[in-house]
């Protein structure tokens, strides 16, 4: 008998049947295979290609109706993009999901053995960098005219693997087999100048002119890569320059019978767009980066320019309603020299309306107070590369001075010495965050503690002199990546008991609070989490070979490494369990999984020791019977986004213990919580705004605020007396020392003790021990409160509706960029 269906139900089985015959022609014209002998890539590209006929449409309507509505749009200068796989994103996007995976289940095929054909898009370091891609996520999905420029990376973020505990690089090739979501508009090619001299002309009236004569010219070819909103709305479109040798500057040189010569300039011009720098929170201070910096920043002005031209001519007036740029921290700060230089040097603008302009058009936010992130160039480095611009940042800086800093502060060298863009000393250097501030009208941190450190720590008198320039945007996340798509099994849950409109609002999931002390949604929200934790115990078991016990508390911290966010203060407390339950077999703790995820800058020496030691410890932890389970410390090796995807449903803690001060923010802090996570946290960056929504029940937070880390360095801080007094502290730090976890190699996880005595502790790892482990034991203790943790993780869920990245968009959109959305 045939059953009857619902007109939904109907629909859904014809886009099913429609996509399998898509998948199916796909198969055979794109992909020149067959059903019966095709490969998983081949399913997957056939796939991607059946899904791209309708990112197509949507971006071609998008494009269209921006174009006819001459729409003032968002342009988010970035050099990093995290964006992770785009195969499910895309999909739960489009609202295809279910269809195509049971278009594909008909066909004989699993869909998630699809979505491991795709390499991550890895284009970005960490937080700055995937930040970068939940915001153009939420601007299509809120339907605002926005276009993400960036650099088409050959190589992204390096691939790390471990030999005998330590970090080894390779190199990431996210396209070898080309990638099906891109498509290259050889039409909107730009070329840029780097190099070379100024020479001042005077023209017929006497009027002096600049004219640069550059050394090298290089071609920037964009990749378009559709960004896909949520629920039929706008399909906008992040581009990304790739470098290559300009046609015209190399037949110059093949003409003059240099074929060689011409070639290695090719591979040069090449060299500029092929790989992601993996410094997080450090100045990499190489001429390759600034000319990174330059060739985005100047194809991406010429891209808009030429758009802007196509609807208004010559006539500049409507720019700044037109356009507005958000310099994604300083890397693109060079944009403003650069726009000064078209408008001046190449339109014939006079300085002061060029400047008028350019102070209508940028915006700035900062990502970091540590002043070794805090970017600068030699004078002499920009003076090689970007002669004009060197001379025209000096004179954005003599007038700066003279008409801002000398006019409130008469005659004050001191001040306009630390005002100054250019810092003088033996190697003068440009200050990109001065040149920042003093070129863009707003000026944002990324939580309300950092926004105000920002404003008293780093330029409190920019803020003298412009008060309204400064002000917050709390980051967020996309609920659609880091909810809907990577965890299933709660969305459902979700869909169930606030409706199926969370994905775009996110607050709707303050409605679950109203079920946190009912034993059934307790039941099956944690039984959901048991699940979630039994997928990722199988992963660990492939990836590394441990076993977990899938009931016991996965705590897990993940993020890249750095001293200032301490993961060697997790590693000293799992030191500080391990030897208790030695000196005491019975001790009683409820069995711990302590799950690591984290890359370290290539560079960074203490970084690379701390994942030695990790993973060192782990090893003698792992294998030691007397612990009988109670510890298991795992490292899971090339932490990314997709990584992520698998880690974070299945947390029951979330560990975010940066010294107070120095996390701006955090993202992975709202996932995890998103997610049920309980956090374990300091009073730093977006921490403080969780704890104000969830509760101060259902956090635990511990450590030293900012203000009394500011107290401690100020009245001297002596990492020994910790040492000394703390027999425990004393205890582990000696244990690091012998070859109790290297055996026959005493002294190999030193590194970590020395940086903590006579390196000083600048990241007070030992001043927040106590306090530290102490909130680690109350975790222990809500946890063995079944029904009280289970409200815990619930209302972690419920109340955590502000960190969606659609109302970070919002903020921007009301306090700096003033869109308005414009439906497709
Ligand atoms: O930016 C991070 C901050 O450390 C986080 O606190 C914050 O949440 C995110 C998003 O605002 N900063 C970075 O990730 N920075 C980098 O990755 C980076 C990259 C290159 C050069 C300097 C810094």
């Amino acid at each position: 008998m045939k059953k009857a269906t619902s007109p939904q139900a109907a629909a859904t089985g014809a886009t099913t049947e429609q996509l399998k015959q898509n998948i199916i022609k796909h198969l055979h014209s794109s992909l020149g295979t067959d059903v019966n002998k095709a490969s998983s890539q081949a399913w997957w590209r056939a796939t991607c290609a059946a899904v791209n006929e309708q990112v197509f449409d949507g971006l071609r309507n998008t494009q269209r109706t921006h174009y006819q509505q001459d729409t003032r749009a968002l342009h988010y200068f970035s050099l990093e993009y995290l964006m992770g796989r785009l195969f499910s994103n895309n999909l739960h996007n489009l609202g295809l999901f279910e269809q195509a995976k049971l278009a594909l289940a008909e066909l004989g095929i699993k869909i998630a053995d699809l979505e491991d054909q795709e390499e991550d898009m890895a284009l970005g370091n960490g937080g700055l960098g995937r930040l970068a891609a939940c915001f153009i996520d939420s601007l299509a999905t809120l339907n605002y005219p926005a276009v993400g420029y960036g650099i088409h990376y050959e190589h992204g973020l390096f691939k790390q693997s471990f030999q005998d505990g330590r970090q080894i690089e390779r190199p990431d090739s996210w396209r070898e087999y080309a990638n099906p979501w891109e498509i290259c508009r050889p039409e909107s090619v730009q070329e840029i100048s780097v190099y070379g001299y100024v020479e001042t002309v005077y023209d017929l009236q006497g009027l002096m002119k600049k004219v640069w004569h550059p050394g090298r010219i290089i071609k920037g070819v964009p990749w378009d890569i559709p960004v896909v909103g949520y629920n039929g709305s706008s399909v906008n479109v992040l581009r990304l320059w790739e470098s290559r040798a300009s046609d015209f500057f190399n037949w110059d040189v093949f003409n003059s019978g240099g074929y060689i010569d011409a070639a290695r300039e090719n591979i040069e011009a090449e060299t500029i767009s092929k790989v992601l720098y993996p410094n997080d929170e450090t100045d990499a201070g190489k001429e390759l980066r600034l000319i990174q910096q330059y060739f985005f920043c100047s194809c991406s002005l010429k891209d808009i320019i030429r758009r802007y031209k196509r609807a208004h001519g010559d006539d500049w007036s409507k720019f700044p309603q037109q356009v507005v740029i958000q310099l994604n921290d300083t890397h693109p700060a060079v944009a403003i020299p650069e726009l000064m230089r078209i408008l001046v040097d190449r339109a014939d603008m006079n300085w002061d309306d060029a400047w008028a302009l350019c102070q209508q058009v940028f915006a700035y936010t900062n990502h970091t107070l540590l002043p070794e992130a805090l970017e600068r160039w030699p004078v002499r480095l920009f003076e090689k590369v970007l002669p004009r611009h060197i001379e025209i940042i000096y004179e954005i800086n003599r007038r700066f001075l003279a008409e801002q800093v000398d006019v409130l502060w008469p005659g004050d060298h001191a001040k306009k010495r630390k005002l100054s863009i250019i810092e003088e000393g033996d190697e003068p250097m440009v200050r990109m965050g001065h040149l920042s501030v003093v070129g863009s009208f707003k000026v944002n941190g990324v939580a309300e503690i950092h926004s105000k450190l920002v404003q008293s720590d780093l330029f409190p008198e920019m803020v003298a002199l412009w008060p309204d320039k400064f002000t917050n945007v709390t980051n967020g996340v996309t609920p659609r990546r880091w909810l809907k798509a990577c965890n299933p099994r709660l969305s459902k849950l979700l869909d169930e008991k606030v409706g199926t409109g969370w994905p775009v609002n996110l607050k709707l999931l303050s409605k679950l609070a109203d079920y946190a002390d009912d034993p059934q949604v307790q039941d099956s929200f944690m039984a959901i989490k048991q699940q979630n934790k039994a997928d990722l115990a199988k992963e660990i078991k492939k990836l590394t070979r441990i076993d977990i016990d899938p009931t016991a508390i996965f705590d897990i911290q993940i993020k890249r490494l750095h001293e200032y966010k301490r993961q060697h203060l997790n590693l000293l407390h799992i030191l500080a369990l391990y030897r208790r339950i030695l000196q005491n077999p019975d001790y009683d703790m409820v069995p711990r999984v302590f799950i690591f995820g984290a890359k370290a800058a290539p560079g960074y020496k203490l970084a690379k020791e701390i994942i030695y030691a990790i993973n060192k410890i782990a090893d003698k932890i792992n294998n030691d019977k007397r612990v009988k389970n109670r510890l298991k410390v795992v490292f899971m090796p090339n932490y990314r986004v997709t990584l992520a995807e698998k880690l974070i449903p299945a947390a029951d803690v979330s560990e975010q213990i940066s010294t107070a001060g120095k996390e701006a923010s955090g993202t992975g802090n709202m996932k995890l919580a998103l997610n049920g996570a309980v956090t374990v946290g300091t009073l730093d960056g977006a921490n403080i705004e969780i704890a104000e929504e969830v509760g101060s029940d259902n956090i635990a937070i511990f450590g030293l605020t900012v203000d009394e880390v500011k107290a401690l360095h100020a009245s001297g801080y002596h990492s020994h007396e910790y040492y000394h007094n703390n027999p425990e502290i004393k205890a582990v730090l000696d244990w690091l020392e012998t070859d109790y976890f290297t055996p026959g190699k005493p002294g190999e996880l030193s590194a970590i003790k020395h940086s903590l005595l006579e390196g000083g502790d600048p990241y007070l790892v030992l001043a927040d021990f106590e306090s530290y482990a102490k909130a680690q034991q109350l975790i222990d203790s809500w946890y063995r409160d079944k029904a009280g943790w289970a409200k815990k993780a619930i209302l972690n869920t419920a109340l955590v509706g502000k960190f969606t990245s659609d109302r970070s968009i919002e903020d921007y959109v009301s306090k700096v960029w003033q869109l308005t959305p414009c439906k497709i």
